[in-house]
């Protein structure tokens, strides 16, 4: 283990149920400065159409994630040992002004892109995606693996409102932001609005691998697809708690019956492992709908699979290197 590196609270010295609720249980820090990955919340919901509610996600899994341990049970990942890690606390949001609430939000992600560290973030409805894809990808477009009900891809709503939860992949690829050909959602379904809804989406490069190819194909051949389709290259991996099926994640604003088992999505994110990662998000836990924590959990457990996965990138970047 890296002495110099933040480590958890030892919960065999302060019980997990005490003390201040961060990210892990990690120290909370001013500055990106020094650290591999920050884990900041997005605790802004106003791209959200219906249930409201995922401003309140960042504190609950904050809570939650105190349950995490210091190494993957799988894969035996130490992320705490490979890489620093810290919680940078929320960025600066508006709750009442949407193009403010953006322009903040990618403020407090450029500032931590530019200390050239990893953000994995906590929503936030899954708008506050595109502000952090603004950060991310201001060099260079990225790819995106993500795990959804919903493509996300609508153009407007409410007449020509162009900035909701359901549009902000559309708007980053009009942006520049996303390389089309190396975008993959995985766990589409629900009933849609149009029968082309996703028309737009195929035409621009998109693979939708709806629920019903998951099933028949199951995680190693989808993430083997989902692999080829990052190339290698800079890729960005947006996780919104909605593609886990509500009886396991009900606290979110728009549920969608037939998703992911809690199983099948760590397999998925297991199957990250070697990834090109630039920055992740777990989105749209919105605790006011939640029973029991049990969807805070499940997305603090996304976000340590994640957390994982990118840490174990680090460690062997550094090893490459030669010396921490
Ligand atoms: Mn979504």
């Amino acid at each position: 283990m890296n002495a110099a590196f933040y480590q958890p609270v030892d919960a065999a010295v302060v019980p997990r149920f005490a003390g201040l609720s961060t990210f892990m249980r990690l120290p909370a820090v001013a500055s990106p400065v020094g650290l591999d990955i920050a884990l900041a919340g997005i605790p802004w919901d106003g791209g959200t159409t219906n249930r409201a509610g995922a401003r309140h996600g960042p504190r609950e899994m904050r809570n939650q994630s105190s349950l995490m341990r210091r190494v993957h049970h799988v894969s035996k990942v130490a992320p705490f040992s490979l890489a620093n890690i810290a919680d940078m606390g929320d960025v600066s949001v508006n709750p009442i002004d949407l193009q403010d609430g953006l322009a903040r939000i990618e403020a407090g992600m450029a500032e931590i892109v530019a200390a050239g560290v990893l953000p994995l973030c906590a929503g936030g409805d899954h708008l506050t995606t595109l502000p952090v894809l603004r950060a991310v990808a201001r060099a260079r477009p990225v790819g995106l693996i993500h795990f959804d009900a919903h493509s996300d891809t609508n153009d407007t709503y409410f007449g020509q409102n162009p900035y909701t939860h359901g549009t902000p992949f559309r708007r980053a690829i009009e942006e520049g932001l996303l390389d089309p050909r190396r975008v993959i959602q995985i766990g589409i379904r629900g009933s849609i609005y149009d029968p082309d809804e996703h028309g737009w989406a195929r035409e621009q490069g998109i693979r939708i691998i709806y629920m019903e190819e998951f099933v028949r194909r199951g995680s190693a051949d989808v993430m083997a697809e989902a692999r080829d389709v990052a190339g290698g290259q800079p890729t960005y991996v947006t996780f919104d708690i909605d593609s886990l099926d509500p009886s396991v994640a009900p606290g979110t604003g728009t549920p969608e019956i037939g998703g992911f088992t809690t199983r099948e999505a760590q397999e998925m994110l297991r199957l990250l492992d070697g990834v090109d990662i630039v920055g992740a998000d777990v989105v749209e836990v919105s605790p006011p709908f939640d029973v029991g924590g049990m969807t805070a959990l499940a997305g603090a457990t996304m976000m340590f699979e994640l957390l994982c996965v990118m840490a174990a990138n680090v460690g062997r970047r550094r090893a490459t290197e030669g010396g921490a």
